[in-house]
């Protein structure tokens, strides 16, 4: 009867353990994307830090201190914060952590030298495609079914670089292909669309 009540009493203990960990959620901060994830020296960017777990965000530390930050609203999946950029940030990629209530996450902030604006919907045709003067640098999300149209003028033989960044959000966006058209007729289409994650 001893070893029954043993035998049984270790079951128990093992399979309280396994209950536990299976029902313990995870608390740990997760960011998935910035946006806009980037500004210009200068500047206060108002960006959203999409993730998961972010409730109780109370600050934002950057590596620079040339960078600075602020939260201003914090939901489990939605982080509002007021960047500043100094006069002298030094262009490129800077560390950015997100301080949350059961923890920290990093996130990557881009300073960038172009004019930088945020897309503006509706532009999801021709007709109201957006004007782009060059250097520029857009910010924009990409919805299911949605197409983003811009114009532009180019000369014969001017070269013309489009560097196109994308982030996966929810898994929303798996490619980003452009084409380029002369006025209504199509001139020529090219691949050069990646993907990353945050
Ligand atoms: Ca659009």
């Amino acid at each position: 009867m001893i070893t029954v009540r043993r035998l049984a009493t270790c079951l128990l203990v093992i399979v309280g353990s396994a209950v536990g960990e299976v029902m313990a959620p995870p608390i740990w901060p997760q960011i998935q994307g910035l946006f806009p994830r980037g500004g210009q020296p200068g500047t206060e960017v108002a960006m959203k830090i999409k993730g998961r777990n972010l409730q109780g965000a109370k600050g934002l530390l950057f590596k620079n201190r040339k960078l600075s930050g602020r939260v201003l609203s914090a939901t489990p999946y939605e982080v509002k914060t007021l960047v500043t950029i100094a006069g002298d940030a030094e262009p490129g990629r800077h560390d950015v952590r997100l301080i949350a209530g059961h923890g920290t996450a990093i996130g990557y902030f881009d300073v960038g030298t172009c004019a930088e604006r945020l897309e503006k919907e509706p532009n999801n045709d021709v007709s109201h495609a957006e004007v782009l003067a060059f250097p520029a640098l857009v910010n924009g999300l990409l919805t299911a079914g949605d197409y983003d149209y811009y114009r532009f003028e180019a000369r014969a033989g001017q070269v013309l670089t489009f560097d196109l960044y994308s982030v996966s959000l929810n898994h929303i966006l798996t490619d980003l292909f452009p084409v380029i058209r002369r006025q209504s007729t199509p001139l020529r289409q090219f691949i050069a669309g990646r993907n990353s994650t945050p």
